[in-house]
Parts: C-alpha cells; sequence; structure tokens
C-alpha cells in the first residue's frame, strides 16, 4: 500500500478508511493534531503528474513570497492569467473556496431581507431588442434575423414590472457589458443585485433600504463567515470595513475633494482616482467606508432618471461607495411617458427600440425607483481584494472569453 500510496500524484481524490487517532508527538514527531491509520486506500480519480501549478505556490501570500525573498528560498510565483487559466484548479486554493462562500453567503442574506421586506423576486430577460443603459458598452447580437443585445441591465424589465402592479421586485442575475479597456473593477458579464420599488415620497426610502440591507450582509458576513474571512487574509490580508453608513451630496463631496486640492470637471463624473480620494477624505471625516453620495447632476446619469423638482441641472439619483469606489446607482425614475421620450431623445437612445418600455408608462405608472449593485465589486471591497477577477468564478473580461 506504501508504494501504492507514494504512486499518487497530488490532488488526486482518494477515498481512506482507516482510523482516526491522536499522535503521539513526541514518539512520532508528528506535526499534525490528528492523523489516520490507514487500513484501504482507494483511487477515485487520478491527477495528471505534471499540474499547471501547485496548489501551495498558488495561495502563496506577498508576506511569504517576500520573506523568501530575503532568505534567498526559492518560491514558484503563479500568475493570474495562469490561475485563471486552470480556474478549475485555482478554485481549490483554500482562499478562493472563502471567497466564493462570502459571495454565496451575502447573496442569500440579501435575499432573505428582500424577501422579508416584501420584495418579489423576478427574473428578466437577457436577450433584449434595446441598449437598457445607452453607451457603446453593448453586446450586440442577431435574434433571428432581428438585431437585438444582451441586457446591460434589468433596468426595463424591473420598470416594467412595476408598471405591471407588483409594488417591490429584486433580482440577483447576469449583467452584460461589452467594456473596452481592461481595469482592475470592470468584467464584460457580472453579477447584478437589482431592486425597483414603490416610493411614497422621496427617493431617500430606496436610499434606506440600501442602508438596512448592506449593514445586514455586513453584519451577516461578519458573523458567519469569520472563518472564511481569516483564510482569505491570510493570502491576502485585508483591513475590516467600517460601515456606519453615511449621505452626502454630490456638491459636498465634491467640496471635500475641491478642498483637497482635487481637480472635478464642473457638474462632472468623479475619476476613479476621485472617488478613491473622496473615500479617504469621508474615512477620516466620518469614519466610515460605506456612504452614499445623492443628487447627482442630471448631465451624467441614464435618461430614465428623474430630475430634481427644484433644479432640473440635478437628479433624483446616487451612488453608494465602499473603501472610495462605486458599488451601486440609484435614483428615481422618470414615469411620465412624454418627459421620457424627450430624455432618452436627448440622451442619444434610438427610442423604436425600447418603444414597448415606453408604452408601459401611458398606462399610468406609480412613484417609483431603485438601484443595481454589482455583486463582485461588493466582495472585491469587503474583502480588500485588488481584483475583481478574484471574485468571479469565471471571469469575463475583453480578453478572456475561456474557461
Ligand atoms: P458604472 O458603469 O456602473 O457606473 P463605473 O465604475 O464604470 O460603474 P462610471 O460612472 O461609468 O462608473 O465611471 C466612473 C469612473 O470610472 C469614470 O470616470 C472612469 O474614471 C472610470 N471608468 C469607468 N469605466 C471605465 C472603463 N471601462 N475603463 C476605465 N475606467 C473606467
Ligand atoms: P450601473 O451601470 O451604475 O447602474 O451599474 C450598477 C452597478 O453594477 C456594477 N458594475 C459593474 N461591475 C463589474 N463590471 C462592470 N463592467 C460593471 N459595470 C457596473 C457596479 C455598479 O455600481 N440600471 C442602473 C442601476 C439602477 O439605477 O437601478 C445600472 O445599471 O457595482
Amino acid at each position: 500500500m506504501v508504494s501504492f500510496a507514494t504512486s499518487l500524484t497530488k490532488e488526486s481524490i482518494v477515498d481512506v478508511e482507516g482510523v482516526i487517532s491522536v499522535p503521539d508527538k513526541l514518539i512520532t514527531g508528528a506535526t499534525q493534531h490528528v492523523e489516520i491509520q490507514v487500513r484501504k486506500l482507494y483511487c477515485i480519480s487520478r491527477a495528471v503528474p505534471n499540474l499547471p501549478f501547485n496548489i501551495e505556490d498558488a495561495s502563496q501570500s506577498k508576506t511569504e513570497f517576500k520573506k523568501a525573498e530575503e532568505s534567498g528560498e526559492q518560491l514558484v510565483r503563479v500568475g493570474q492569467d495562469t490561475k485563471l487559466n486552470n480556474r478549475g484548479l485555482d478554485l481549490r486554493t483554500p482562499a478562493n473556496q472563502a471567497i466564493f462562500r462570502v459571495k454565496s453567503v451575502g447573496v442569500n442574506k440579501g435575499r432573505q431581507f428582500l424577501l422579508s421586506k416584501n420584495f418579489v423576486e423576478i427574473f428578466t430577460p437577457k436577450v433584449i431588442a434595446g441598449s437598457s443603459e445607452g453607451g457603446a458598452e453593448v453586446f450586440k447580437l442577431d435574434y433571428k434575423g432581428k438585431p437585438a443585445c444582451l441586457a446591460q441591465s434589468p433596468q426595463l424589465h424591473k420598470q416594467m414590472t412595476i408598471c405591471g402592479g407588483f409594488d417591490r421586485v429584486f433580482e440577483v442575475g447576469p449583467v452584460f457589458r461589452a467594456e473596452n479597456s481592461y481595469t482592475h473593477r470592470h468584467l464584460c458579464e457580472f453579477v447584478g443585485l437589482d431592486i425597483e420599488m414603490e416610493i411614497k415620497e422621496h427617493y431617500y426610502e430606496v436610499c434606506d433600504i440600501v442602508e438596512e440591507l448592506f449593514v445586514e450582509i455586513f453584519n451577516h458576513l461578519n458573523d458567519n463567515c469569520c472563518k472564511e474571512l481569516e483564510v482569505i487574509k491570510l493570502q491576502y490580508p485585508f483591513q475590516p470595513i467600517k460601515y456606519l453608513p453615511k449621505r452626502l451630496t454630490y456638491d459636498e463631496g465634491v467640496r471635500m475633494l475641491k478642498e483637497a486640492g482635487v481637480e472635478i470637471e464642473p457638474m462632472g463624473d468623479l475619476s476613479t482616482e476621485a472617488e478613491k480620494k473622496l473615500g479617504k477624505l469621508v474615512s477620516d471625516k466620518y469614519n466610515t467606508d460605506f456612504f452614499i453620495l445623492t443628487k447627482f447632476p442630471l448631465g451624467i446619469r441614464p435618461f430614465y432618471t428623474m430630475p430634481c423638482h427644484d433644479n432640473s441641472e440635478y437628479s433624483n439619483s446616487f451612488d453608494v461607495f465602499l473603501r472610495g469606489e462605486e458599488i451601486i446607482s440609484g435614483s428615481q425614475r422618470i414615469h411620465d411617458p412624454e418627459m421620457l421620450t424627450k430624455r432618452a431623445e436627448q440622451c442619444g437612445i434610438d427610442v423604436e427600440t425600447i418603444s414597448t418600455y415606453m408604452d408601459s408608462f401611458r398606462n399610468a405608472t406609480r412613484l417609483h425607483g431603485g438601484f443595481g449593485a454589482g455583486l463582485e465589486r461588493i466582495v472585491m471591497l469587503f474583502c480588500g481584494l485588488n481584483n475583481i477577477r478574484k471574485c468571479s468564478l469565471f471571469p469575463r473580461d475583453p480578453q478572456r472569453l475561456n474557461p
């Protein structure tokens, strides 16, 4: 049996029958707390002898590499592309096992919370006739001779569900963006957590749900995924987030940035660097890594966003930030069909392609709003990871369609 056991390759799957015992370390020099005295050993599936990499090598932290370098020890560095090219093997590292457990536990807590608040889970089509967010980031395809695209978000259909008489809906599903550039936080396919709900008076009701939902999810992860978070930290050390929610207006955020010497284009979007800087300023001033920026300029928001009633330069919209990066966008939506058509045309949307969406508002619709969150971004930032690909099982980016 010894020669059979030693002939087994690393990562092979075996069934073992034996007696579990606590070794006498003094006599045997054993290094483990528990050992199995093997009686029978079966090989269920044998791995090839020359694996693309060793799991131990792929599990090393930067600190271990540094230590090894200093002591002259040779450690094999496994690059991100090699890991992702062999994701079936790479997923076996303890940190990866933990990351995807955290994602699963988080999304299930979110689902449980939303169901308890009377949200109905919906499933909207992913092949649609027109772009839902505008811009160039659309995967176009041929749908039996008709032009179609992969849904950039469930935006149009979640709103049409509200038009259909539902008060509160949510969806967890794939979102497709034909991103052109290769960044640490953009994927071409990600998992979106979207909600849409009736609002009674103010879009802050949607912000209230954001805060309650995410504080609940973060508390739950800290209470129920301690082991997983420790395992992730071993490979990718991080500080836990501070998540006492804070709200600021876009103008207040811009003022803080200007006072800190950061140039912002008037009424413009915040660059990734400006977002990071604002995250640092808010963390220093308000002791939180989780905040909402409200009342964005209308000009930088999608066509369906409701303008502010007292100043149409601004909108009833918000972005949510975690560790200085956007994780969620949301807004009150325009429910008036004439205003919606005008805004869509102003934003260069081909109204013909979304005519059925436009028509749904002609049957009268309640005031409503919602948000979209990117799950991979949230897991990445919650765990202080440096790349969104680590939080996607099989990431799709501009250069990666496999595995
Ligand atoms: P979302 O598209 O969901 O809003 P986002 O992070 O892309 O998420 P944007 O409002 O589009 O948010 O952009 C915010 C900033 O992020 C931009 O000003 C830009 O600095 C950066 N950014 C957005 N998209 C890209 C991209 N494809 N490549 C590089 N940087 C980008
Ligand atoms: P938005 O386009 O801001 O809003 O997207 C919502 C959230 O989705 C995530 N996200 C991404 N994650 C990974 N890769 C990408 N390429 C990517 N793009 C976006 C971010 C972002 O905050 N319909 C609106 C939402 C709404 O108003 O309900 C929308 O899609 O976390």
